[in-house]
Protein backbone atom coordinates (compact mmCIF):
# COMPACT_ATOMS: atom_id res chain seq x y z
CA UNK A 1 0.00 0.00 0.00
CA UNK A 2 0.95 3.35 -0.58
CA UNK A 3 2.21 6.07 2.08
CA UNK A 4 1.14 9.10 3.07
CA UNK A 5 3.79 10.82 3.67
CA UNK A 6 6.64 12.26 1.44
CA UNK A 7 9.73 14.73 2.04
CA UNK A 8 10.10 18.02 -0.43
CA UNK A 9 12.72 20.46 -0.03
CA UNK A 10 12.71 24.31 -0.61
CA UNK A 11 15.91 24.43 -2.40
CA UNK A 12 18.71 27.30 -2.15
CA UNK A 13 17.44 28.64 -5.55
CA UNK A 14 13.72 29.37 -4.45
CA UNK A 15 14.30 29.65 -0.89
CA UNK A 16 17.11 32.82 -1.56
CA UNK A 17 15.20 34.18 -4.26
CA UNK A 18 11.85 34.78 -2.13
CA UNK A 19 9.71 31.87 -3.59
CA UNK A 20 9.09 29.95 -0.38
CA UNK A 21 5.79 31.50 0.44
CA UNK A 22 4.25 31.17 -3.20
CA UNK A 23 5.89 27.25 -3.44
CA UNK A 24 4.22 26.43 0.19
CA UNK A 25 1.14 27.91 -1.13
CA UNK A 26 1.02 26.15 -4.18
CA UNK A 27 1.94 22.76 -2.05
CA UNK A 28 -0.61 22.99 0.16
CA UNK A 29 -3.20 24.28 -2.90
CA UNK A 30 -2.78 20.60 -4.10
CA UNK A 31 -4.09 19.03 -1.22
CA UNK A 32 -0.85 18.47 0.86
CA UNK A 33 -0.70 19.27 4.67
CA UNK A 34 2.38 20.16 6.16
CA UNK A 35 3.30 18.60 9.51
CA UNK A 36 7.13 19.35 9.54
CA UNK A 37 9.16 22.52 8.09
CA UNK A 38 12.51 23.92 9.47
CA UNK A 39 15.22 26.41 7.77
CA UNK A 40 18.66 24.46 7.53
CA UNK A 41 21.70 25.50 5.38
CA UNK A 42 23.32 22.06 4.58
CA UNK A 43 27.13 21.54 5.09
CA UNK A 44 29.22 19.19 2.62
CA UNK A 45 29.16 16.38 4.36
CA UNK A 46 25.17 16.64 4.51
CA UNK A 47 25.12 17.81 1.40
CA UNK A 48 27.02 14.84 -0.17
CA UNK A 49 24.99 12.47 2.55
CA UNK A 50 21.63 13.15 1.48
CA UNK A 51 22.53 12.65 -2.77
CA UNK A 52 25.14 9.86 -2.11
CA UNK A 53 22.94 7.52 -4.37
CA UNK A 54 24.28 10.19 -7.44
CA UNK A 55 27.44 10.22 -5.60
CA UNK A 56 29.12 8.91 -9.69
CA UNK A 57 26.89 10.98 -11.72
CA UNK A 58 28.98 13.63 -13.25
CA UNK A 59 26.92 16.60 -11.93
CA UNK A 60 27.25 15.11 -8.11
CA UNK A 61 30.19 18.34 -7.25
CA UNK A 62 27.99 20.84 -9.05
CA UNK A 63 24.64 19.36 -6.83
CA UNK A 64 26.39 19.61 -3.96
CA UNK A 65 27.64 22.78 -4.03
CA UNK A 66 24.40 24.29 -5.06
CA UNK A 67 22.52 22.65 -2.03
CA UNK A 68 24.87 24.33 0.03
CA UNK A 69 25.37 27.67 -1.33
CA UNK A 70 22.31 29.01 1.06
CA UNK A 71 19.42 28.21 3.37
CA UNK A 72 16.98 25.34 2.42
CA UNK A 73 13.67 24.24 3.47
CA UNK A 74 13.13 20.47 3.86
CA UNK A 75 9.33 19.86 4.67
CA UNK A 76 7.61 16.75 5.17
CA UNK A 77 3.93 16.53 3.64
CA UNK A 78 0.84 14.45 3.98
CA UNK A 79 -1.24 13.11 1.69
CA UNK A 80 -2.58 9.99 0.49
CA UNK A 81 -0.80 8.09 -2.11
CA UNK A 82 1.92 11.16 -1.53
CA UNK A 83 4.87 10.07 -3.36
CA UNK A 84 3.65 9.67 -6.48
CA UNK A 85 1.21 12.58 -5.90
CA UNK A 86 3.54 14.88 -5.20
CA UNK A 87 6.14 13.59 -8.08
CA UNK A 88 2.86 14.85 -10.13
CA UNK A 89 2.56 18.33 -8.30
CA UNK A 90 6.38 19.01 -8.66
CA UNK A 91 6.84 18.34 -12.54
CA UNK A 92 9.80 16.96 -14.26
CA UNK A 93 13.37 17.31 -13.47
CA UNK A 94 14.09 19.75 -16.16
CA UNK A 95 11.35 22.78 -15.91
CA UNK A 96 11.89 23.38 -19.64
CA UNK A 97 10.08 19.24 -20.26
CA UNK A 98 7.94 20.33 -16.86
CA UNK A 99 4.37 20.31 -17.53
CA UNK A 100 1.92 23.29 -17.19
CA UNK A 101 1.50 24.63 -13.58
CA UNK A 102 4.12 22.52 -12.05
CA UNK A 103 6.27 23.88 -9.46
CA UNK A 104 9.43 23.34 -11.67
CA UNK A 105 7.43 24.78 -14.22
CA UNK A 106 6.55 27.81 -11.99
CA UNK A 107 9.27 28.33 -10.19
CA UNK A 108 12.73 26.80 -11.08
CA UNK A 109 15.25 27.87 -13.18
CA UNK A 110 16.96 24.99 -14.80
CA UNK A 111 17.78 21.20 -14.49
CA UNK A 112 20.31 21.90 -11.63
CA UNK A 113 18.84 24.72 -9.94
CA UNK A 114 15.30 23.10 -10.05
CA UNK A 115 13.37 24.73 -7.19
CA UNK A 116 12.50 21.75 -5.09
CA UNK A 117 13.36 18.18 -4.22
CA UNK A 118 11.01 15.49 -3.83
CA UNK A 119 11.16 11.76 -2.42
CA UNK A 120 11.08 9.07 -5.30
CA UNK A 121 9.58 6.19 -3.36
CA UNK A 122 7.52 5.63 0.41
CA UNK A 123 11.26 3.98 1.30
CA UNK A 124 13.26 6.66 0.76
CA UNK A 125 10.50 9.37 1.69
CA UNK A 126 10.98 7.76 5.46
CA UNK A 127 15.16 8.02 4.93
CA UNK A 128 14.91 11.55 3.90
CA UNK A 129 12.10 12.55 6.31
CA UNK A 130 14.39 11.49 9.04
CA UNK A 131 17.43 12.82 7.99
CA UNK A 132 16.12 16.53 8.72
CA UNK A 133 13.77 15.43 12.00
CA UNK A 134 13.85 13.20 14.63
CA UNK A 135 11.72 9.98 15.06
CA UNK A 136 9.99 12.14 17.98
CA UNK A 137 9.05 14.78 15.80
CA UNK A 138 7.71 12.78 13.38
CA UNK A 139 5.57 10.71 15.67
CA UNK A 140 4.45 13.39 16.99
CA UNK A 141 3.65 15.49 13.79
CA UNK A 142 -0.07 15.13 13.32
P1 LIG B 1 14.62 14.58 -9.30
O1 LIG B 1 14.99 15.70 -8.36
O2 LIG B 1 13.63 15.01 -10.35
O3 LIG B 1 14.24 13.32 -8.57
P2 LIG B 1 17.19 13.30 -9.76
O4 LIG B 1 16.96 12.53 -8.50
O5 LIG B 1 17.54 12.55 -11.01
O6 LIG B 1 15.94 14.24 -10.11
O7 LIG B 1 18.36 14.33 -9.53
C1 LIG B 1 18.56 14.93 -8.27
C2 LIG B 1 18.95 16.37 -8.47
O8 LIG B 1 20.16 16.44 -9.20
C3 LIG B 1 17.94 17.16 -9.32
N1 LIG B 1 16.85 17.69 -8.56
C4 LIG B 1 18.81 18.24 -9.92
O9 LIG B 1 18.97 19.33 -9.00
C5 LIG B 1 20.14 17.55 -10.10
N2 LIG B 1 20.31 17.03 -11.45
C6 LIG B 1 19.75 15.94 -11.99
N3 LIG B 1 20.15 15.75 -13.26
C7 LIG B 1 21.01 16.77 -13.52
C8 LIG B 1 21.77 17.14 -14.66
N4 LIG B 1 21.76 16.41 -15.78
N5 LIG B 1 22.54 18.23 -14.57
C9 LIG B 1 22.60 18.96 -13.43
N6 LIG B 1 21.89 18.65 -12.32
C10 LIG B 1 21.12 17.58 -12.36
Amino acid sequence: MAGNRTLAIVKPDAFGSGKAGKILAHIEGAGFRIIAARVTHLSDAEAGEFYAVHKERPFFGSLTKFMTSGPCMPVVLEKSDAVASFRKTIGATDPAEAEANTIRKLFAESKERNAIHASDSDENAYREARFFFSETELIRAR
